[in-house]
C-alpha cells in the first residue's frame, strides 16, 4: 500500500490520483477508454489489457486514500474516441461510471477534447458534465484550451497533457508519467498525470508542451513522479541539465 504524499498544502497525489482535503474530492484525469481498440483500428497489434489494468490502477487509488470521498472528479478525456461510440467502449464507459458512483457521493464528469458524444453516456447514469468545476478557490479544467479564470480562484488543475518525464539512469532512459507544478497567471497550476495503463505521456523534457495554459518557459515547474509512490525530482530546469 502506499500513502497519500501531500505536494501542495492540503493536495495529495494518491499515485496517479489527486486528492483535495478540504473539498474532499478526487480527481482522475484522461483514462482513455477505448484507446486500444483505437490503436487496433489503425492495424497495430495490442493486448487486450487497457481496461482491466485501469480499474486495477483506480481501485488502487481508492484503496491507498482508505476513506470514500465525497466527490470523485474525472477531468476529461474519460473515452478516447472521436465521434461514434464503440459497443466495447460503451459498455467499458457505463462500467467504470457505476464502478466510480459506488466509491462516491457524487460524480462529475469534466469534458475533454475526446469526450465529443459524452453527453448521451452521462445523461444514461444521471451523471453531471460540466466545461469545469469551480470549487472554493480551486478550478478543475481539461486544459485543451485556455478560459478567463475567475479573481477568487487560486489554484487551476489541469489533466490533457499526459505529463511524463524522461529519466537517465546509466545507459538507459526510463519514462516516468509526472505531475508538474507551477503558475499560470500567478494562481498556482498543478498538471496531472494521465490515467491511461499503455501510455507514460508527453516526455516534458524533450515535447512541447500541449495545453495553452503551459505556453510560457515551464522551466520553474516542480516536477513530482509517479513510481508507485510519488517523489519531487526538483524543478525542469534541473533536469534539462
Ligand atoms: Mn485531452
Amino acid at each position: 500500500m502506499m500513502k497519500p504524499v501531500e505536494i501542495i498544502k492540503d493536495i495529495e497525489a494518491v499515485g496517479p490520483a489527486l486528492y483535495l482535503k478540504q473539498e474532499d474530492i478526487l480527481i482522475f484525469s484522461d483514462m482513455h477508454i477505448g484507446y486500444e481498440e483505437a490503436l487496433v483500428k489503425q492495424g497495430m497489434f495490442v493486448p487486450k489489457f487497457h481496461f482491466k489494468d485501469l480499474v486495477k490502477q483506480v481501485e488502487k487509488v481508492l484503496e491507498d486514500l482508505g476513506s470514500k470521498p465525497r466527490t470523485i472528479v474525472i477531468n476529461g478525456d474519460l473515452k478516447h474516441e472521436f465521434g461514434t461510440i464503440s459497443e466495447e467502449e460503451w459498455r467499458n464507459t457505463l462500467k467504470m461510471l457505476d464502478f466510480l458512483k459506488r466509491n462516491c457521493e457524487k460524480l462529475v464528469l469534466v469534458k475533454g477534447n475526446h469526450d465529443t458524444v459524452l453527453g448521451p453516456i452521462a445523461e444514461k447514469r444521471d451523471v453531471l458534465l460540466v466545461d469545469s468545476l469551480l470549487d472554493g478557490d480551486k478550478m478543475i479544467i481539461h486544459g485543451d484550451k485556455l478560459v478567463e479564470v475567475p479573481a477568487p480562484i487560486k489554484t487551476i488543475i489541469i489533466g490533457h497533457e499526459h505529463a511524463a518525464v524522461s529519466i537517465h539512469e546509466d545507459l538507459r532512459k526510463e519514462t516516468y508519467k509526472c505531475y508538474l507544478i507551477g503558475n499560470y497567471n500567478r494562481k498556482k497550476l498543478i498538471v496531472m498525470p494521465s490515467m491511461n495503463p499503455l501510455v507514460e505521456g508527453s516526455d516534458i523534457l524533450a515535447d512541447k508542451p500541449l495545453s495553452p495554459f503551459l505556453k510560457k518557459d515551464i522551466g520553474n515547474f516542480e516536477v513530482h513522479i509517479v513510481e508507485g509512490d510519488v517523489y519531487n525530482f526538483g524543478k525542469i530546469n534541473q533536469l534539462r541539465k
